[in-house]
């Protein structure tokens, strides 16, 4: 999956001649015993947001006005554990990672299984730009401008049938290049899964970009979940796998530890995890550093999938 870079336009395009010039002015300030990655990261990375425009429609309805963190908070602040537990281990160990070519087997319940090309899968004239918030299950969060197509739009075509009830997803298992792979970290590959109307919800996305470039190895290039009225931990990343089946399936960070993570994992400031407060949370970003918030039901989501659970009870079903 590329995102068609020919409609971005490039920061030094767009930037207005005396900002460009206080940056060149900056650059030649720098000490010349910097190394060349420091300055060469701080200009690549401000100018993704500074010259940032997407060649993709923003979902005004689906996307919140909030302040976006920024590229850099994005990327190198995961929870990726195949590149390890830090959070910059995702950033400093996913070089060596792959993304293309890529492929997906589909299997299961469907119609349409088979093993498919990416750009067989993700129709890209059907990509857009919304801006949700992410909530980890850690009580941080950040808000970041995805690029992405319904899962919907992509199930529609595969065609399952009756007995299809849940849809469930597997990272890619590469060890050569994956080197948390090669630690028992969690039980590999990473797997999750979604009930069929969860998949469906016009909420749940497949993204496969974000600030309108395609998704950096770190973010879960080239193909990733996001499930935003759900804790961080079901958006799986780097998916080359997906199944559909008729009895709930397993997923990693419940056989990790079932009574600290549910099948479900709705964002819920009333259900705490067993080890802290899910109340609250903490925006990730210099901004807003420390500032605690309210954490929302679903995330903020509630009127778009407050119905999916109507009659369950929510602390049994966590
Ligand atoms: N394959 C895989 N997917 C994963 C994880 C992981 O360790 N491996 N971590 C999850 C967790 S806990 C979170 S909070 C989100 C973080 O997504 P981000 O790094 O894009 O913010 O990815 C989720 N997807
Ligand atoms: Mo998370």
């Amino acid at each position: 999956m590329s995102i068609k870079k020919s409609n971005t336009i490039k920061s030094y395009e767009i930037t207005s001649e005396s900002i460009y010039l206080e940056r060149r002015k900056l650059i030649k300030s720098m000490s010349i015993a910097s190394t060349m990655i420091p300055w060469g990261m701080t200009w690549s990375q401000s100018s993704k947001e500074d010259g940032y425009i997407s060649a993709y429609k923003r979902n005004s309805i689906y996307s919140t006005s909030e302040p976006k963190n920024s590229f850099e908070d994005i990327t190198t602040y995961n929870n990726f554990y195949e590149f390890g537990m830090g959070k910059s281990d995702p950033y400093q160990n996913s070089a060596n990672f792959e993304p293309a070519p890529w492929n997906v087997k589909i299997s299961g319940e469907a119609n349409k299984t088979g093993v498919y090309n990416i750009d067989d899968l993700i129709d890209s004239n059907a990509l857009e730009e919304r801006i949700y918030r992410l909530r980890c299950v850690e009580a941080w969060s950040m808000v970041i401008p995805w690029i992405g197509i319904p899962l919907a739009n992509i199930i529609e075509k595969l065609e399952p049938n009756s007995k299809a009830k849940y849809v469930a997803f597997e990272t890619v298992y590469r060890p050569n290049e994956m080197p948390g792979q090669r630690k028992r970290i969690l039980k590999w590959p990473y797997i999750e899964a979604l009930t069929m109307a969860e998949a469906m919800n016009p909420l749940t996305l497949i993204a496969v970009g974000l600030y309108g470039q395609d998704l950096l190895n770190q973010s879960g290039a080239p193909m990733r979940l996001v499930v935003p009225w759900k804790y961080g931990f079901k958006s799986i990343k780097s998916i080359n796998k997906i199944h559909f089946q008729e009895s709930q399936p397993k997923t990693s960070w419940n056989m990790a530890a079932s009574n600290e993570y549910g099948f479900y994992a709705n964002v819920n400031p009333e259900v705490d995890h067993p080890r802290w407060s899910q109340s609250r949370e903490r925006r990730i970003g210099n901004g807003f550093f420390g500032a605690k918030q309210p954490t929302l039901m679903f995330n903020g989501y509630q009127d778009e999938v407050a119905h999916l659970y109507q009659g369950m009870n929510l602390r049994k079903y966590f």
